[in-house]
């Protein structure tokens, strides 16, 4: 259920950029003759054609949907040309793609903060910058504005066609405006520019909205496609919420938005407003209750992520139909080949980036063979990731065998698998200073016990940094990635900046894990966590936390919908500072595994469920007996 979040009292201005038919530019830029056709990438998989997953603006005006397969669409446009997804490993491979992102992720990126919200969308917080151009060079000349600016469509700015431009101009310049209005006609100037780079720089279109929330940027970013950007002052929101289907909603889209249409009637986001908060509490509770409540008057205060990387790397295959598997092998075979790009990934984040995943998680759907109709799930499992191929593959293969096992409830009975994935998720940022767990992660007994000394160092890689993301295709999945390619290409398709890069480094090493001298906290920290993993093993044969059905990868998930993972981590969050600020750092709950707290000294893990439930009468820190002289913070 979503939460709302409490709106900041500064007036915010926030971008939602969304690529055109991302996938067609991108072969349209690689294949010229290409440009300006109607053309359509499609799923290797030729069954009638293969199923379309982006569409050029020119073919869908032949008619031609995403929803068709190639022999349709090509009964519809017949000149349309139809371009394979490049594929790897018997799957879609989206490297190509996600390197084109990054490429934009990087411009866009240049002004404020920048939340990568997909393989080709992009949250930005603008607030600063349009401040500073408010101070600075506020807009005050109509004349003087911007072309692609004068361009921007403005919600409830009444004009006829031929005045449209001149009225934007005076629009972005009123002098007149209130505060809010003001800085979003920076934020309007901001983001044409931006596009407009992108566009020299990489070729490729984009449109946008701009608003003072997320929610609301990204209702009206696909409203005016392509390469248009629309703008929502305060005054307009009602309006626009008032004939919004619920449906559009994102929150909205699944069994609340039918709920409220079934047991409530409410057909637009305005209906909402007739209902008062009992009603709505009644119905749904408090939380959700609030939630409706501000989402009907347009308020959120959903932060942008400051986030260029994925949360996870998935991977993952659906069997439709006749393509089913039904025995071990088969599954072995393709959780194989899953697992293998799985680990190509998660060590090229590591060499780009210097993160490690902590958690493999593998989620199947199935049925069994005398109950089709059966709502049983497959049971989502997890177990602590070990870095190597081998071992990916080897604990993948015993989380299927433990999952069947559950699914099928001792039957003795036949089964099909339709989909299979794995996801490395729980990434953390090595604490800077750490390079020796690189060589501890890359060596090949990399379950082994630590036997690194401390201080081995390896070079900072300068081809730091690229990112992945991406929405759920239809036959083949890959969700985000960080692929060999992707390394090679890091410099030639001007990934992330290098100044980019220092600042991440630098507020990566301000968050979350403590900040380690030396290596060898770090070191225990993980060896703890394989070596209880290899525990659990011996003694119950299983290795794995079982997440439950309903679990269906939250990463997943989050990436699908485009809905950070862990969004209320920051709730979860515990700080634990010693006396001196520079000593401060923090702990991230969810990034400790349980398994290893399991296995800390009985008084570490008391101050660790301290923090998740605080004791009534806490003990007096020892110095050298808690847990922050376990992870002893950098000292200066
Ligand atoms: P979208 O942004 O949804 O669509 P789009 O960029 O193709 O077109 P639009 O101009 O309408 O935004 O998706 C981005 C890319 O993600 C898309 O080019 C192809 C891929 N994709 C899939 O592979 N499968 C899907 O089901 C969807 C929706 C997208």
């Amino acid at each position: 259920m979503p939460v709302a979040r409490p709106e900041p009292q500064e007036p915010r201005v926030i971008a939602h950029v969304d690529m055109d038919c991302f996938y067609v530019q991108v072969e349209q830029r690689r294949n010229l003759v290409l440009r300006g056709q109607p053309t359509a990438v499609v799923q290797y998989n030729d069954w009638k054609g293969g199923g379309l997953i982006a569409v050029s603006y020119e073919a869908r005006g032949f008619g031609v949907k995403r929803s068709m397969r190639g022999d349709e669409a090509k009964r519809v446009c017949p000149g349309i040309n139809l371009v394979q997804v490049p594929v790897a490993r018997g799957k879609a491979d989206l490297n190509l793609y996600r390197s084109a992102g990054s490429e934009v992720v990087a411009i866009l990126a240049s002004k404020g903060k920048c939340e990568r919200a997909s393989i080709d969308e992009v949250y930005l917080d603008l607030t600063d910058a349009a401040k500073e151009m408010l101070l600075q060079a506020p807009p005050d000349s109509p004349e003087e504005i911007f072309m692609e600016a004068a361009k921007s469509n403005i919600l409830g700015l009444l004009s006829d066609a031929g005045e449209k431009e001149k009225n934007v101009r005076a629009w972005l310049c009123r002098s007149d405006a209130d505060y809010q209005d003001k800085l979003l006609a920076c934020g309007a100037i901001i983001v044409a520019q931006l596009r407009v780079r992108v566009l020299e720089e990489t070729q490729f279109t984009c449109s946008a909205g701009i608003a003072h929330n997320k929610m609301l940027a990204k209702l009206v970013s696909g409203m005016h496609k392509p390469a248009q950007q629309t703008v929502v002052p305060s005054s307009s929101v009602q309006d626009f919420l008032a004939s919004l289907p619920v449906k559009k909603m994102k929150q909205l889209g699944g069994k609340l938005g039918s709920s409220l249409q079934d047991d409530l009637g409410v057909e637009t986001i305005g209906d909402l407003l007739s209902f008062t908060e009992d009603k709505l509490q009644e119905q749904y509770g408090v939380n959700t209750r609030t939630w409706l409540w501000k989402t009907a008057r347009g308020i959120s205060g959903e932060e942008v992520e400051d986030r260029l990387l994925p949360k996870s790397h998935g991977c993952g295959k659906t069997f439709p139909g006749p393509r089913a598997l039904k025995n071990s092998a088969s599954v072995k075979g393709w959780l194989d080949q899953l697992c293998e790009e799985l680990s190509e990934r998660i060590q090229s984040d590591l060499n780009q980036n210097k993160r490690i995943a902590q958690t493999l998680t593998l989620h199947a759907r199935a049925s069994k063979e005398n109950e089709r109709d059966s709502t049983k799930k497959f049971p989502s499992k997890s177990c602590p990731l070990r870095y190597g191929t081998g071992k990916i593959q080897e604990d993948a293969m015993k989380l299927f065998e433990s999952g069947l096992h559950e699914f099928l409830e001792s039957q003795n009975t036949g089964w099909s698998i339709t989909s299979l994935s794995v996801t490395a998720s729980k990434i953390f940022d090595i604490p800077s200073g750490t390079s020796s767990i690189l060589r501890y992660i890359k060596g090949p007994s990399s379950a082994a016990p630590p036997a690194i000394p401390d201080s081995l160092s390896v070079p900072e890689d300068p081809s730091l940094d690229n990112d992945v993301f991406v929405k759920p295709i239809h036959e083949e999945q890959c969700q985000p990635s960080m692929s060999e390619k992707e390394d090679n290409n890091a410099h030639s398709a001007s990934a992330i900046s290098a100044k980019q890069r220092q600042a991440n480094e630098e507020k990566r090493i301000s968050k979350k894990l403590p900040e380690v001298k030396g290596t060898s906290s770090i070191l225990k920290f993980l060896s703890w966590g394989q070596s209880t993993f290899h525990e659990k093993r011996k003694s119950d044969g299983l290795i794995c936390s079982h997440q439950g059905p309903g679990s269906y990868s939250e990463a997943n998930k989050a990436e699908e919908h485009n809905v950070p993972a862990e969004a209320g981590d920051r709730n979860n969050t515990s700080s634990c500072a010693e006396p001196s600020g520079s000593n401060t750092w923090m702990f991230n709950i969810q990034d400790i595994d349980p398994a290893v707290v399991e296995e800390l000294p009985p008084e570490i893990q008391r101050e660790i469920q301290g923090w998740v439930r605080p004791s009534k009468h806490p003990s007096t820190k020892r110095r050298g007996s808690t847990i922050s002289s376990y992870f002893p913070p950098t000292r200066s």
